[in-house]
């Protein structure tokens, strides 16, 4: 799927602005208008904007209506309704007709409604729900309790839910560009790009151009040769280089469609336990981060994003994982124009029934693969967002789930599947990992052997060894030595380690919870890092403070492992990350 654009032969509408929103209460007609709605701002998530503590947390369906109008040229033409994602699963109605539905939130959809629209007036529904189950990504467990769901999510961050990314109308000729994905092998100096373009309807003739830069044009062919640059400026982390690959379609002499899409060149190697970018050794240095911000919820807030992209560069960071779901197209085109390295991750997250048998004797309890059933709806979001991102160069990674259940009997032939399709759908066959859990240390996981980079989320000194940062070191070193015994090949990263500190909290003891025990606690967990060099990466957990679902350690409603709070002002820790990372 091509991200919506204006050109010479497209014209783009874009659908932002203030929708009538509504919960569901009893059946709804799509045909007729919403009674007694509420105007809510689209993107954005509608919890916080409405603020009623009752609708906010609402588990079930909502309703979106809105009206557009369509000049009498336009209605002769594709039209195309495109949606940057809608948080969790969707019904779109055009005039009453129901045109095509979504499930999962985080990635883009879109259906043509060119013979389900008039010119004129036209009415677009939504029937949106925020449900998720044992068979959902994100996962969770859910039941009916006095006829009312009841949902509790298997992670910790608030389920924000709506239209949560931009809806956009675009129409094209009939004959159109359907897809487009940027291949290419780089030798030396030399980049061959053979691009793999969909076209469907009639044309003869196809005309593809390479400009650099400056706008000049440095290779040109058709769709079925194969485009040389000669000399290649290589995308480089933190100092991006982006080409534009130019389509023309022709069919009798007249062009009937014209895209352009950019991409960089970079590659990506895993050996010797160190990760090579354009055989440079790449170290991360970065976050985790969260699409959450005030009044906007989980949708999509561009200013936030750069500012937050600038901050985290002004720090010296490098990278950042798209904890826990895939970010906005428009984050991952930021982060190619900026050099941020992207772990790119499927909302894979909470594939973990139950952490008491954690506890259990037998290190292999727990029956997370017998009882939930993913797979389905895990392939198709992966199948989206490899779709969607594959052609971004600053996604080095594919993160195929956060924290599942890998030291349970089935994980690995899971995951065996989920790594084979990853790799199977992707063309450049990039790296992959799956996150992992504390639970499932070096001695207890099964499936360490299919991913190309361990990726471990450790909280020594937090959630264990609270307090106690000594013994938090030493747990640490006896782990990292387990890991590196086994997969000795394999770099680590961390991506995921943190403490909750309260901003403006100070202790003179310096206890958790404090500015000062946050300070001590990265130090200690960097001493440790800087020992191993297969330790190939540090993202912190997490950049900034965010909303959760309520819960004991969650004071007033947040995350507080943030070395920024919910509205970026810095804690004790950022100054001396920032000489860290600066120096390194
Ligand atoms: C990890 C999760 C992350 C949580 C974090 C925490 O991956 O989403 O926010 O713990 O508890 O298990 O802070």
């Amino acid at each position: 799927m091509l991200y919506p654009k204006q050109t010479v032969t497209r014209t783009l509408e874009d659908f932002s602005g203030l929708w009538k929103f509504k919960v569901e209460k009893g059946k709804v007609d799509p045909a007729t208008q919403l009674t007694n709605p509420q105007l809510v701002a689209v993107p954005a998530s509608f919890n916080d904007q409405v603020f009623n503590k009752k609708v906010r947390n609402h588990v079930g369906y909502f309703w979106y209506e809105t009206t557009f109008n369509i000049p009498n040229e336009q209605a002769v033409k594709r039209n195309v309704l495109h949606f940057g994602a809608v948080t969790q699963n969707c019904e779109v109605y055009v005039n009453g007709q129901l045109v095509g539905s979504h499930i999962g939130g985080y990635t883009p959809f879109e259906f043509e409604i060119s013979s389900y629209i008039k010119a004129g007036r036209n009415d677009l529904k939504l029937r949106v729900n925020n449900l998720l189950d044992n068979t959902t990504i994100p996962s969770a467990h859910q039941e009916s309790v006095d006829g009312h769901i009841k949902q509790q999510n298997r992670f910790d961050f608030f389920n924000y839910a709506g239209i949560n990314r931009p809806v956009k109308l675009y129409t094209t000729a009939l004959t159109y560009i359907d897809d487009v994905h940027i291949n290419y092998k780089v030798t030396d100096n030399q980049t061959t790009v053979s691009p793999a373009i969909k076209i469907n309807g009639d044309y003869d003739r196809v005309q593809l151009t390479i400009l650099d830069e400056d706008d000049q044009e440095v290779a040109s062919g058709n769709e079925h040769g194969q485009l040389i640059i000669a000399a290649t400026h290589r995308w480089q982390p933190l100092a991006a280089y982006l080409y534009r690959l130019n389509i023309n379609v022709y069919n009798k002499g007249n062009l009937v469609d014209s895209y352009t899409k950019e991409f960089g060149v970079r590659t990506i190697k895993v050996k010797d336990h160190q990760i090579f970018i354009n055989d440079q050794p790449f170290y991360f240095q970065g976050f985790g981060w969260h699409e959450d911000s005030l009044a906007h919820g989980g949708g999509l807030n561009l200013p936030q994003v750069v500012m937050d992209l600038n901050i985290m560069k002004s720090m010296g960071a490098n990278s950042f994982r798209t904890s826990h779901y895939p970010y906005a197209e428009e984050t991952m085109r930021l982060a190619d124009h900026l050099g941020f390295v992207v772990i790119d991750e499927v909302p894979a997250v909470g594939l973990y029934e139950s952490f008491a048998v954690t506890l259990d004797n037998n290190v292999h309890a727990g029956k997370t693969w017998e009882d939930l059933h993913p797979a389905k709806n895990h392939k198709a979001a992966l199948a989206e967002m490899i779709d969607r991102d594959c052609d971004h160069p600053s996604v080095i990674m594919w993160s195929l789930a956060n924290e599942p259940a890998s030291q349970e009997k089935g994980a690995h032939e899971y995951f065996r599947r989920i790594v084979e399709y990853a790799k199977k759908l992707d063309p450049q066959r990039r790296p992959v990992t799956i996150v992992n859990i504390m639970a499932a240390d070096a001695d207890k996981d099964l499936v360490g052997d299919l991913v190309d980079v361990i990726c471990l989320n450790r909280y020594y000194g937090w959630y264990i060894d609270f307090g106690d940062l000594s013994k938090a070191q030493a747990d640490l070193t006896a782990e990292l030595k387990k890991w590196h015994q086994k997969f000795p090949d394999k770099p680590i990263i961390f991506t995921e380690f943190g403490a909750d500190t309260i901003a403006g909290m100070h202790s003179a003891q310096r206890e958790p919870y404090s500015e000062e025990y946050q300070v001590d606690y990265y130090k200690a967990n960097f001493a440790i890092f800087d020992k191993f060099d297969f330790v190939q990466g540090e993202q912190l957990w997490n950049f900034a403070d965010f909303v959760t679902e309520p819960g004991m350690i969650r004071i007033g409603g947040e995350n507080r492992k943030g070395i920024f709070t919910r509205n970026r002002l810095p804690k004790e820790i950022v100054q001396s990350l920032k000489q860290r990372w600066l120096k390194k």
